[in-house]
């Protein structure tokens, strides 16, 4: 909807009225068509003024439409009509004005934002692209520089960049409602033709083809097969050769490619994934919101190795005071420089005073005593968390949180060495945990609603999507990793090299292949884990371990002091740089392993790769459904895409398995099941088959397959 009234006697005012964000749905097109008429037609009416209610502009078009019978006025033709009315129009830009939104602004012949606002054309991180003039309008503006950068990244700017790259007019610290107003008052009689972006040439630099040659090379390197950032480019070199009209018709049929695309419908969802994870119920169907999150001021941080330091900026960026604690004298000093880096470095990049007096930094345990949540982040070591809980139970208030960042350990044991179990839960970071936007929160048996609820909050606070998820080793994230990496061991023992796997993996949009990964990370830090589990047994090849099959590649890789980038070598070879290099060395090793116990190599196609990989995380993803360890697949995507580098444009493993379709995912699984009897995780899962038989509804339904399954648990 859209409301209209006439203001300061002469202006035209209309009110877009579609909460929270004023998206641009059929009803609000039609208030806006009908309402620029109206104005228009209006003697008394000089200038007109487009806001938003609640002090947002608007949000773009209205996503949920998507995939829907668009009814209702299109976009196109009603910003057409406002850029060519006789009569002055011009848009009070505050909160947002992103996609649609701020492709309706550059209709308008002004545009004044409030200081605070956030400007973009985020449609590329949808699968499209802003084809209601987007394209076409923005570069006239700005320039095809700066046009290819937001289109191409869709990310949001300041009121202030946007006014250096003229796409607004003016800034206002008050009302950007009353300024408009005033504004619009000023030019009433002004000549528009000047005004009119679709009338302007659009700026281009003199050597454009290489822009767009280097534009094209940089997008299709960091797209990693995603389509929309290609399609971004191409209807900006529209924009540079063609007259605006040509222009249009290119980025008209550009849209209907990706409007259909999988890739849209896969990153549409993620964008509504990450919304329903923020409304998490507990297994009891207890909602966090109806379980109030308790206000938290002051925390306290526990071990400032790489995780701990991440940790204290994240909190103090949030406006929460740190209590910084390392026992370790030098550790403790190298952690306080580099602390003091990160925050000056992200004040500097957002523009804001760094908050270094945010965080205190003690040797002693002690100086939690009065905080209200604390968040270990020592060592990966079992009996040194329980140590510490039990400490930390007696130092800190009894209304304390406690809280481990621990990957994979058990959250329950860790609570029965508090006093108070009810407020234990796990904060799963990801590094470096300053910048990653993902955080697992982990509840055990006996953490309260409210414990959980304001966890939730905190991430929230923080900039994390916080992801709710069950006690289990290795959580949702690094249990599905497992069986995936263990499938690459085998693969590697039947004949393929880390090249091939890695190369199948990225092909499909990882950012990095499973034994490039495990390099970056640390191949000391998986024999740790597996050593925990009891499953090293140094010297040996012993190829059965807990009664099925076991790969001690690694292990072997690790006695000999190849620990991944850090030591120079392990899956790879890095000489003095992060770039990975196939190794001869490690492929003579292989081929010297595969003889000593027996194995013929043969060739292994990257499609085998793909499934063996890829169906065995998600069927372990089924499970963690199962079970209840994960509330939907969407928990399981969001964590997926924003902790694990899984391509955005596929959605997360749930819904790329929709995807590739059930049946076709379980007959996979029984196939490599009858090729490795010894591999349970083949066995496709029971939540996998039940929502085969009841024929593979979509994504958005499984919550009600999975809550029978549960019922007849
Ligand atoms: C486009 O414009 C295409 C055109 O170029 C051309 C077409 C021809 N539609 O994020 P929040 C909902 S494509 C529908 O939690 P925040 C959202 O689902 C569009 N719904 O709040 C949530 O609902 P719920 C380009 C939308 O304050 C609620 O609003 N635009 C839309 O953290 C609150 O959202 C974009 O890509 C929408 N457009 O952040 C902008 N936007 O309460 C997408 C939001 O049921 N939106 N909702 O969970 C955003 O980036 C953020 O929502 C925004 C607010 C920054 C606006």
């Amino acid at each position: 909807m859209a409301h209209y009234s006439r203001v300061s006697g002469t202006v035209g005012l209309i009110t877009l009225q579609n909460p929270p964000v004023n998206a641009l749905s059929a009803a609000v097109r039609q208030g806006i068509v009908d309402n620029v008429k109206r104005a228009l037609s209006d003697p008394e009416v000089k200038s007109v003024v487009i806001c938003g209610q609640n002090g947002v502009f608007c949000g773009g078009a209205d996503i949920k439409e998507f995939g829907t019978a668009m009814t209702g006025p299109p976009l196109v033709p009603m910003i057409h009509a406002i850029e060519a009315a006789n009569k002055p129009v011009v848009a009070a830009i505050e909160g947002v004005a992103l996609g649609g939104g701020l492709e309706l602004a550059l209709g308008c012949h002004y545009r004044i934002a409030h200081s605070k606002a956030k400007l973009g054309l985020p449609e590329v991180t949808l699968g499209l692209l802003p084809a209601a003039g987007g394209t076409q309008r923005l570069p006239r503006l700005t320039g095809l520089p700066a046009a290819l950068d937001l289109i191409t990244t869709g990310r949001h700017i300041t009121a202030a960049d946007a006014l250096k790259l003229s796409i607004v007019d003016q800034l206002t610290d008050h009302s950007a409602v009353d300024a408009a107003v005033k504004f619009a008052k000023s030019v009433a009689d002004q000549p528009l033709d000047t005004r009119r972006v679709s009338k302007q040439p659009c700026l281009c630099p003199p050597d454009v083809g290489a822009l767009f040659e280097a534009a094209m090379q940089k997008v299709r390197r960091s797209a990693r097969g995603a389509i929309a950032p290609v399609a971004c480019v191409q209807a900006l070199q529209a924009a540079a050769t063609l007259p605006y009209a040509l222009g249009m018709q290119r980025e008209k049929e550009l849209m209907a490619t990706l409007f259909t695309s999988g890739q849209a419908r896969a990153l549409q969802y993620s964008f509504f994934a990450q919304r329903v994870v923020a409304r998490w119920s507990m297994p009891s169907g207890t909602r966090w919101d109806s379980n109030k999150p308790r206000t938290i001021r002051k925390t306290g941080v526990i071990g400032l190795g790489t995780m701990g330091r991440g940790i204290a900026v994240s909190l103090a960026q949030a406006g929460l005071s740190v209590v910084a604690v390392e026992t370790h004298e030098k550790t403790l000093k190298e952690a306080k420089q580099a602390i003091s880096g990160m925050l000056e470095r992200g004040a500097k990049r957002r523009g804001v005073a760094p908050v270094l007096d945010l965080i205190t930094y003690s040797q002693n345990l002690q100086a939690v005593a009065n905080v209200d949540l604390v968040i270990e982040a020592v060592f990966e070591d079992v009996a040194l968390k329980e140590q510490i809980f039990q400490q930390l139970s007696s130092i800190c208030k009894p209304e304390a949180f406690l809280c481990s960042n621990t990957s994979s350990l058990d959250i329950d044991l860790l609570a029965s060495r508090s006093r108070h179990p009810e407020l234990v839960v796990g904060m799963h970071f990801f590094a470096p945990a300053h910048v990653m936007k993902l955080l697992e929160v982990v509840y055990g048996s006996r953490s309260s609603p409210e414990a959980v609820a304001t966890i939730m909050n905190v991430g929230k606070q923080m900039g994390k999507v916080s992801v709710a998820v069950g006690n289990c080793r290795g959580f949702v994230g690094n249990r599905m990793l497992k069986p995936y990496l263990e499938q690459g061991l085998f693969l590697l023992e039947e004949g393929a090299t880390p090249e091939l796997v890695d190369g199948a993996l990225e092909e499909f949009g990882f950012a990095m292949g499973l034994f490039r990964m495990s390099d970056l990370s640390g191949i000391d830090v998986g024999w740790k884990v597996r050593k925990g589990e009891g499953l090293v047994q140094p010297g040996t090849t012993v190829r059965v371990r807990q009664g099925r099959r076991y790969s001690p590649l690694a292990d072997l890789l690790y006695e000999q002091g190849r620990f991944g980038q850090k030591t120079g070598r392990g899956w790879y070879r890095y000489d003095n740089s992060r770039e990975a290099r196939p190794d001869p060395w490690l492929h003579s090793f292989l081929e010297g392993y595969r003889a000593q116990n027996g194995m013929a190599a043969r060739r292994i196609d990257p499609q085998e790769v793909l499934e063996r990989c890829l169906y065995t995380l998600i069927n372990e993803g089924f499970r963690i459904l199962e079970e209840g360890i994960a509330a939907g697949p969407e928990d399981v995507d969001v964590i997926y895409v924003l902790g694990y580098g899984w391509p955005k444009h596929r959605g997360g493993p749930m819904f790329y398995a929709s995807m590739v379709g059930l049946t076709k995912v379980v007959e996979r699984l029984e196939y490599y099941q009858g090729v490795h009897p010894d591999v349970p995780q083949l066995q496709p899962c029971r939540l996998l088959r039940r929502l085969v038989a009841a024929g593979s509804p979509p994504v958005h339904k499984w919550r009600d397959v999975i809550k029978k399954t549960h019922s007849h648990l």
